[in-house]
């Protein structure tokens, strides 16, 4: 069984520090399974270099999965995923006057070869937990910790739904 080390194997970049109250979620989810991840602040538009230099050298330092969160023209998950072969999942943040519309069709719509794979708008939850998905076909402990989790997941659902009738 490979065995998960002390070192972040998730890197999480987003555009402002803005967008921290809602990216902490997939912080958060990625602890649950016991998954350490580091935290940055680039933005394709306003760091641009800082941006690609953390894209590049994120896979020689053990980093796995990179998860990019950006609102308003949210360029920094597509940018990250030119710069690395690494999966890059891109959160879209409702952020500016088009609260996540315009984020969300930014990260979506990338040109054919260069994948990124879309959660919700706000959807850092998600994010972390498809990170998990991710890392669960490298590192089997995530695989089995995953299927507890939806276990989990169907008793409480069964549980609310014996509930209704109370
Ligand atoms: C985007 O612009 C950031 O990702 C953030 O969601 C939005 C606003 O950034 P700030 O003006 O709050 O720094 O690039």
């Amino acid at each position: 069984m490979s065995q998960l080390n002390d070192k972040p194997l998730v890197g999480i970049i987003m555009g402002s520090d803005s967008d921290l109250k809602v990216m902490k979620d997939a912080v958060e989810a990625l602890e649950e399974f016991g998954v350490k991840s580091e935290m940055i602040v680039a933005s394709a538009h306003r760091t641009p270099d800082r941006a690609a230099r953390y894209a590049q050298t994120a896979e020689e330092r053990g980093i796995e999965v990179l998860i990019a969160g950006a609102g308003m023209a949210a360029h920094l998950p597509g940018v990250i995923a030119a710069f690395t072969v690494l999966p890059v999942i891109g959160v879209p943040l409702q952020s500016g006057a088009l609260r996540g519309w315009d984020s969300l069709l930014a990260i979506a719509q990338m040109p054919p070869g260069v994948p990124v794979a879309t959660v919700a708008v706000d959807g850092a939850k998600n994010a972390g937990l498809l990170a998990i998905q991710i890392l669960g076909g490298k590192h089997p402990q995530l695989r089995e910790k995953f299927k507890a989790y939806k276990e989990k997941m169907v008793r409480q659902v069964e549980k609310k739904d014996a509930n209704l009738g109370e």
